[in-house]
């Protein structure tokens, strides 16, 4: 499927405004995949269903994630969840999608995961600061992935987990063991602190 195919195909499951979204993800995960030398055609395939299942009732994707025999912490650290995991599965069945590079970038982008893949990595990433996005400190992360890719991973985790506790809700945990695989790697690269 070449990308005007892809387009094609994702638009009538979004938004407009996550269709844009989607685009943002797209051109920044290009950018973010050429500095890490990951493969360009396999990252912007990813960007392009990572939010698949966005709109799919709750219902359905959590009877995908108990079907598929998933980590059930995806059902009960809050919805926002389903739609990574569930995605991952519906893109390789109604897509036809089958490379798992992409299929576990997807499947991993909305939580993160120690142990990130690069390609995981650039669709995490380019997720939390295509141009669209607008969080709290969404610049900072901007600017550490100019230099340091792991460094600007770090803060989008690091900005998820504090706006997950301001608000009272869960963390998930697998959100948390990215976070502290990514600060203990630095730490080692910095020879402690
Ligand atoms: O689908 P998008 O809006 O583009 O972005 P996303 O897939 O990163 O989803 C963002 C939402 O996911 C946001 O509401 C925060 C939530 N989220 C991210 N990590 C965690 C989380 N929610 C919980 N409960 N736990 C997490 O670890
Ligand atoms: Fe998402
Ligand atoms: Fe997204």
């Amino acid at each position: 499927m070449n990308r005007k195919e892809a387009l094609e195909t994702v638009k009538p499951h979004l938004t407009e405004h996550r269709y844009r979204h989607t685009l943002g993800v797209r051109d920044a995960a290009l950018t973010l995949a050429e500095k890490l030398g990951v493969d360009q055609d396999k990252a912007e395939m990813a960007a392009i269903f990572h939010d698949y299942a966005k709109f799919r009732s709750k219902d359905e994707m959590r009877g995908i994630i108990k079907e598929q025999q998933m980590d059930e912490d995806f059902i009960h650290y809050g919805d926002e969840l389903l739609h990574a995991p569930a995605g991952a599965h519906l893109v390789k069945k109604e897509i036809g999608i089958t490379d798992e590079e992409i299929l576990s970038a997807i499947f991993w982008h909305t939580t993160g995961r120690p142990g990130m893949s690069d390609m995981e990595k650039v669709i995490f990433l380019a997720d939390y600061i295509e141009p669209n996005r607008k969080f709290p400190g969404v610049e900072q992360a901007r600017e550490k992935a100019e230099t340091d890719i792991d460094e600007a991973v770090r803060t989008a985790l690091s900005n998820t987990v504090t706006f997950l506790l301001q608000k009272n809700q869960p963390v998930f945990p697998g959100t948390l063991e990215a976070y502290n695989d990514v600060t203990f790697k630095k730490q080692q690269n910095e020879g402690g602190e």
